[in-house]
């Protein structure tokens, strides 16, 4: 009974947030994912122990997060990172971070040894060494700077370094989905605030195919239908007349027959630039 209630409280606490990036001009399109992965170590584990999920996690390679029962050893909670003398513990992301943050204790007068951060180019990006108050050790990379791959925490002294309340953030890219024929744009497309709705001003076509206006007349559309009539409409009374048929000049359309399948016929006009004044097509 004991034993539950005193794991369940000790339960590693680990908050992972994501949030979705589209890079507004960047060719390609990628998708970013971030997330910033924090724990309190309130579990009890022997290194290595990973902490957060896959990809954007860390690795710890040396240590034991366990409980002391001395609550001035804990930054928050009752567990911590303990690094035991003669212990070098190296944190690795799996994925390189863009931020880092923690806080390192010395257990006791004997505890010395080294802090260190090291970019992707393993140069180093913080030095520090541990003390007998809590400090907080944290690098922040801006944008187009080397990003964080790893940590060291090395104890040359004869008591425990503790580490406590670490967090970190990283990226990862995002492949897409792979196309699917069937569903072009699964994602949906959003509401715009253009409605545009259809109006019928014209029937009776065979197959309407094109439609364009002639030079000097803006009073009336001229759509080109297949089957060979050139239909004017008036756009302002939509009444509509045959401007011209063709269909006497075609062959008989219809691959399989009167009405059926064609891709023959009348397909397309083109107005004089003077129809105007000569008429002409
Ligand atoms: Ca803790």
């Amino acid at each position: 009974m004991m034993a539950t209630s005193f794991m369940r409280r000790m339960a590693i606490r680990t908050v992972v947030t994501a949030l979705w990036v589209l890079p507004g001009t960047a060719a390609p399109l990628v998708e970013l994912a971030a997330a910033t992965v924090t724990t309190s170590f309130e579990s009890p584990e022997t290194a290595p122990i990973t902490v957060g999920p896959s990809p954007i996690s860390l690795t710890i390679s040396a240590g034991q997060a366990l409980t002391l029962g001395q609550k001035d050893k804990y930054h928050s909670g009752n567990f911590a990172l303990h690094i035991r003398p003669g212990e070098t513990s190296t944190g690795t992301f799996e994925t390189d971070a863009s931020a880092v943050s923690f806080w390192v204790l010395s257990a006791g007068p004997g505890a010395t040894g080294t802090i260190r951060v090291f970019d992707e180019n393993n140069a180093e990006l913080l030095s520090g060494t541990p003390t007998g108050i809590y400090v907080q050790h944290s690098v922040v990379r801006a944008p187009g700077e080397t990003l964080i791959r790893s940590f060291e925490i090395a104890n040359t002294g004869t008591e425990d370094i503790v580490v406590d309340d670490l967090s970190f953030t990283a990226e990862v890219v995002v492949p897409p989905p792979p196309f699917d024929p069937d569903d072009p744009i699964p994602a949906g497309i959003a509401t715009g605030s253009v409605d545009i709705v259809l109006t019928e001003i014209a029937s009776g076509l065979a197959a309407p195919v094109y439609g364009t206006a002639a030079p000097g007349d803006t009073e009336r559309l001229f759509i080109v239908d297949q089957s060979g009539p050139i239909v004017a409409i008036d756009l302002a009374t939509e009444a509509q007349s045959i401007f011209l048929d063709l269909s006497g000049l075609l062959v008989p359309l219809g691959a399989f027959g009167p009405g059926t399948y064609d891709e023959r016929g009348l397909l397309g006009l083109a107005f004089h630039p003077d129809y105007a004044t000569n008429g002409l097509l």
